[in-house]
């Protein structure tokens, strides 16, 4: 980071077309406001971060958030001010970024979204987003429902005409939970077997373990009998429901049928040992993807404003032979 070509480059850039950005010839910084530590995904997405930013030899100011929007504002601002390079974030939820990206724009730094989605009035407040497709991942997730009943013929617990399915959403407002979710409907409404299916409930776990157990109780206390599916918006929340479900004397995989989403370790253990179906692959490995955009953008090269990165579906008969190479 240097000040005085910084600012020499940001007056020749008003010269210039407004997309060029401070060409950095020694090590680049990258300001990055990641979320919190809510998951394994999180974790894995972190250190994966980190790992990325040494193999590409870049100065990273990493920031974690704590799961508060106001505090990856707050580090944004504090990028800005430190004059970083880039700044790279994963976006809590999906709005309330314009006016800390505005300033990251007037400040000609360019901005890199990672993982999440945002919604802003200005699609060029940031130059790229690389992260996953978590809408196609809701639409996986009820397909691989509706393939496995149909396929396993398997009926109503309650001798009733509906497979009646409760859902573990993500954190409220994040892409991932809102995009799950869509998804999800978006399979259903469009399966010739929809009206085999009811949605009996579907809250916010905030894709953590302890909440996921907590709200798979409340649905439990509810429902107990009559739910033969949970859709666990991430693997955390699933690990957490079974637990409950075991607590309540039920068999999870046997009597609830559970399908997560990220793809973790856990969850491979978990379905490994009988206690889970299925998880759709979110893949946290995002790191070189994104310096190597960063290095990109500063070299004055053009870049793809979305990129999604490859990803695909786990469940019990391919669980144990993708266990040993699996990353995270
Ligand atoms: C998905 C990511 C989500 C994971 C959760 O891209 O944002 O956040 O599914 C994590 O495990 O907490």
């Amino acid at each position: 980071m240097r000040v005085s070509k910084s600012l020499f480059a940001i007056a020749l850039g008003a010269a210039i077309a407004a997309t060029s950005y401070a060409q950095a010839e020694d090590k680049i910084v990258v300001g990055f406001s990641q979320i919190g530590a809510e998951s394994e995904w999180r974790t894995a997405n972190t250190n994966d971060v980190k790992a990325a930013a040494e193999r590409a030899g870049v100065e990273l100011k990493f920031s974690d958030a704590q799961q508060k929007q106001e505090n990856q504002i707050r580090a944004i601002r504090s990028f800005i001010s430190q004059k970083v390079d880039v700044i790279g974030f994963v976006p809590i939820v999906e709005t309330g970024w314009d006016n800390v990206l505005r300033q990251a724009k007037q400040a000609n730094i360019p901005v890199v979204v990672m993982d999440r989605d945002l919604k802003v009035s200005d699609e060029s407040l940031y130059v790229a987003k690389i992260g996953t497709d978590q809408v196609e991942e809701g639409r996986k997730a009820f397909r691989w429902i509706d393939d496995y009943i149909t396929k396993n013929n398997i009926k109503p617990r309650n001798g009733g005409d509906t497979i009646n399915i409760v859902i573990l959403e993500g954190t409220v407002g994040a892409s991932a939970a809102v995009g799950r979710s869509k998804g999800f409907n978006e399979a259903l409404a469009a399966s010739p077997n929809k009206d085999k299916y009811k949605i009996l409930a579907s809250q916010t776990g905030d894709f953590t373990r302890q909440k996921g157990q907590e709200v798979m109780e409340s649905f439990l206390k509810n429902y107990r009998d009559d739910i033969d599916v949970l859709f666990s918006q991430n693997d955390d929340m699933a690990l957490g429901a079974i637990q409950a479900i075991e607590a309540a004397g039920l068999k999870p995989s046997k009597d609830i049928v559970i399908v997560g989403a990220d793809a973790v370790k856990g969850m491979f253990q978990a379905m490994i040992d009988g206690k889970a179906n299925a998880t759709i692959e979110c893949n946290p490995l995002q790191g070189d993807l994104f310096f190597e955009t960063c290095k990109k953008i500063l070299a004055g090269e053009s870049v793809p404003k979305s990129v999604y990165v490859e990803e695909g579906v786990f469940d019990t008969t391919n669980a144990a032979e993708a266990f040993p190479t699996r990353k995270y």
